[in-house]
Order: structure tokens, then C-alpha cells, then sequence
């Protein structure tokens, strides 16, 4: 009888634990840059989650800055680089390419739209 109520313990702690891991992980969203392109070029974040950006460029160097989202200052060259941010308020924000990078650097663009 002992063993029956330990093995129910265990089931409901496995459950309770399943249910508060689905919302802690935080997302990655990989971006490529190239010439003269965020892809994707618009994304979608939670706001007061941490999110975590995979950046890579496959031509070129770019860069990326936000000081309302908290993103730092990064230039996007050809080795992985990451960057961990949290936006604090819901809106659509357009970053531009923050490194000159040639003929369509005024039209490269990233948007990114934070949600509740
Ligand atoms: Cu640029």
C-alpha cells in the first residue's frame, strides 16, 4: 500500500514538472544576413521572455542595434555570434543593418514585432 501511494507521489510531481518546463525554455531564432537582406526579415517575440538570436551572414558584414529591445550592438559576419534579449514592450520595431555594407544597406531591415 505504501508503494502504491509513493508511485502516485512520483506520477503527480512528473506531471507538475512537464507542465511548468513548457514555459520556461526561451526561443532561438536563427537570422541569416546577406546582401542586402535579414531572413526572415520580419519575426515575432514575446514580450518579457528572453529570447536568444542565432545570427550568421552568408555575404557580407552587417549589424544589428536596438536600444528600446536591449539588443547590443552586433556585427553580423561569417561566424555564429548570439545574442540574448528582452523586450520589455509590445510594438513593431525596424531595425536597420547598423554596419554600412554597400548599395541596399538603407533598405535592409529587420522587424521585429513583440507581442504580449
Ligand atoms: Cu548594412
Amino acid at each position: 500500500m505504501k508503494l502504491v501511494w509513493t508511485l502516485a507521489l512520483i506520477a503527480t510531481f512528473a506531471g507538475a514538472g512537464i507542465v511548468s518546463g513548457s514555459a520556461a525554455p526561451s526561443p532561438v531564432i536563427n537570422i541569416d544576413a546577406s546582401n542586402w537582406k535579414f531572413t526572415p526579415s520580419t519575426i515575432q517575440v514575446h514580450a518579457g521572455q528572453p529570447t536568444t538570436l542565432h545570427l550568421i551572414s552568408t555575404e557580407g558584414v552587417h549589424g544589428i542595434q536596438s536600444e528600446e529591445l536591449g539588443i547590443p550592438m552586433t556585427a553580423i559576419t561569417g561566424s555564429a555570434k548570439t545574442v540574448v534579449f528582452t523586450p520589455e514592450k509590445t510594438g513593431k520595431y525596424v531595425l536597420h543593418c547598423a554596419i554600412m555594407c554597400g548599395a541596399g544597406h538603407a533598405n535592409m531591415t529587420l522587424t521585429i514585432n513583440v507581442v504580449p
